[in-house]
């Protein structure tokens, strides 16, 4: 069976590699000529950043006169941290255009500012510090610096950039755009981010309700990671900004970087916890664990270095982050391979997720360029994360479900059996017992012991297997007789009882059970008679159904010893029921 299992695995791990390697490929030539067609569509707007470290003595009006220090070839994350002068040479534009703004992606800086060189030869400036770009923040997140008015076009902006983190550039997609253009930019953004946010909120309403009446811990986990993403998306894309001007932009990076790390953390995470325990080895958990936290304390650190170190943890975060698609991969397979029905679930759902985290990490390591498929592929992933995860879990759930139904229909069962005598289908004396003192009547119970007279003789005379058809045929009787009113049950041997109130079962049942038995055999054309012994009593507790019990034997002894084949009532000096001639075992 292991071979049939491991030869059954490999077409599962050959088809999810080929699936992968698929969208991978996929995933980067969409991105590439994607980013081709926006670069050519765009080159109007976008502009080339010409780039100088700052020094002392250094004046706007003379970096606009001479630009022999500014360095138009070098990529801006190649210049590393620090204080940069980043000079953009506008393209005239159409008048009628009207005035156009610098639009970008903010980075983590302590402060820009803004020289604007005016077809009239003067300079004008506009600073924002760190805790004024909240005023200059969209959605997409994309800021936007007036330059022109009606009068006066720009010719030429420099913009003093201090303490620039620049990991991933100094003014992310900088381009001159009209008014117009950023409404649409932003309706696009807003439009993106709403989905996602309708669709995570809508998400994470449904699965805590779920979690709350399943309580597996994937559940909860898959919920954090919906907080998490949502979070993300929310500082991410500037609505966080929008929302709370005041809060230095800085604050809004870093929650970027804390909430992406938690993301990519709980995902790991969400991994472990939603295929089967059995089918992943604990190492492989505890390494996944500590990849996750290992992203997480690398956003700490980028949040709480020193500005001169900052860039270095930026460096450290990016590759915190490395290992967390062939972690995801090598969970998925060492799953798949030990027979995991989960892992196929998560394989189908997690297929785009991991290519977009590869798409991201190349790009934080300036493989790729930044462009719309970054920027959207990640809340494209995360939807679809998020969407395929939750259905991923009603498989689960399903599972889960039906193995809790069957392990409680298969504990029924054996409840049942417990309490179940096998020979006759009666109740045992163990299920009688429990029955009533659970009952706790609060009027008195009658109970019947009823005895098979010399069954002794029926076993020695035909046999066992007879004497068991005998002791059939009259639980029969008695069940019959007792006709759901009262509880019967097979105490051991030849004996029996029936218990009900006083109502249920009166002495006419009695009578019933010992003409029945008279009147014909029970079984293989054997006729028995039964002694019986009634008595009365309350029973709360197990004393006083001790009590009803010695009573009920007493009686029932009292019947044999007067000549068997007879009901003796307990207490009555007189035998309330007409004695009967005592007949032989036919
Ligand atoms: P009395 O009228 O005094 O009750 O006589 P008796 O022979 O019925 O009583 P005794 O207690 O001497 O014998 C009971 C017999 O019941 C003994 C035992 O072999 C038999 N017996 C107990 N359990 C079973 C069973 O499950 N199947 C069969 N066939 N016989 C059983
Ligand atoms: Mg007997
Ligand atoms: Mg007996």
């Amino acid at each position: 069976m292991g071979i049939g299992g491991k030869l059954q695995d490999k077409p599962v791990i050959r088809r999810f590699a080929a699936a992968t390697f698929l969208v991978l490929f996929l995933a980067f030539a969409f991105a590439s000529t994607f980013h081709s067609s926006k670069t050519a569509g765009r080159s109007d707007a976008a502009l080339l950043p010409c780039i100088a470290p700052q020094r002392a003595g250094d004046s706007p009006a003379a970096l606009f006169a001479d630009r022999s220090r500014f360095d138009c070839q070098r990529p801006a994350h190649e210049w590393r941290s620090g204080n940069f002068w980043v000079l953009y040479d506008l393209p005239p534009g159409n008048a009628h255009d009207g005035p156009r703004e610098l639009q970008f992606v903010p980075q983590w800086q302590r402060s820009l500012t803004f020289f604007v060189l005016g077809a009239d030869g003067i300079v004008s400036a506009r600073r924002f510090a760190d805790e004024d770009m909240g005023a200059a923040m969209g959605i997409g997140p994309v800021a936007a610096v007036a330059l022109e008015t009606e009068q006066s076009r720009a010719r030429a902006l420099i913009v003093r950039v201090d303490g620039a983190l620049n990991s991933g550039g100094l003014l992310g997609d900088a381009g001159i755009f009209t008014h117009e253009t950023r409404d649409q930019r932003e309706l696009l953004a807003t439009a993106v981010y709403a989905a996602f946010a309708g669709l995570g909120l809508g998400l994470l309403c449904f699965n805590i309700v779920l979690w709350l009446t399943i309580r597996e811990r994937f559940q909860f986990t898959y919920c954090l990671s919906l907080v998490a993403m949502l979070a993300y998306t929310w500082a991410n894309c500037g609505a966080m900004g929008l929302q709370f001007p005041l809060i230095p932009d800085s604050i809004r990076q870093g929650t970027c970087y804390v909430m992406l790390a938690f993301v990519g953390a709980l995902a790991l995470q969400f991994c472990t916890d939603f295929i089967e325990r059995d089918k992943l080895p604990a190492r492989l958990r505890i390494f996944a664990r500590n990849v996750g936290a290992g992203c997480i304390l690398a956003a700490l650190a980028v949040v709480l270095a020193p500005e001169d170190w900052r860039w270095l943890a930026d460096r450290a975060y990016v590759a915190s982050f490395v290992p967390l698609p062939p972690t995801v991969v090598a969970i998925i397979a060492v799953a798949l391979r030990r027979g995991s029905i989960s892992a196929r679930y998560l394989a189908a759902a997690w297929l785009a997720p991991i290519a977009v985290a590869i798409l991201r990490i190349a790009h934080a390591f300036h493989i790729i360029d930044y462009g719309l498929v970054v920027q959207y592929a990640m809340v494209g992933a995360m939807s679809l994360e998020a969407l395929l995860s939750s259905l991923a879990m009603s498989y689960r759930i399903k599972r889960i479900t039906d193995e809790r139904d069957r392990a409680l229909a298969d504990e029924q069962a054996a409840r049942y059996l417990a309490n179940i005598d096998s020979l006759t289908g009666l109740l045992n004396r163990r299920a009688l017992l429990e029955q009533v003192v659970l009952w706790e009547s609060p009027e008195p119970l009658r109970l019947l012991l009823v005895d098979v007279d010399r069954f002794k003789l029926v076993n020695d005379t035909y046999g066992h297997l007879v004497g068991d058809e005998v002791l059939r045929g009259v639980a029969d009787v008695l069940a019959r007789r007792a006709d759901l009113r009262a509880s019967v049950a097979r105490l051991g041997g030849e004996e029996f009882a029936l218990i009900g109130t006083e109502s249920e079962l009166t002495p006419g049942i009695a009578l019933g059970i010992l003409a029945d038995l008279r009147a014909r055999p029970v079984a293989q054309g054997v006729q028995v008679s039964v002694s019986i012994g009634m008595a009365e009593g309350l029973v709360r507790s197990e004393a006083e159904w001790r009590q009803l019990y010695h009573h009920a034997d007493a009686a029932l002894y009292r019947a044999k010893e007067e000549g068997r084949n007879r009901a003796v009532a307990h207490g009555r000096p007189l035998d309330p029921l007409e004695p009967v001639p005592a007949t032989m075992v036919a």
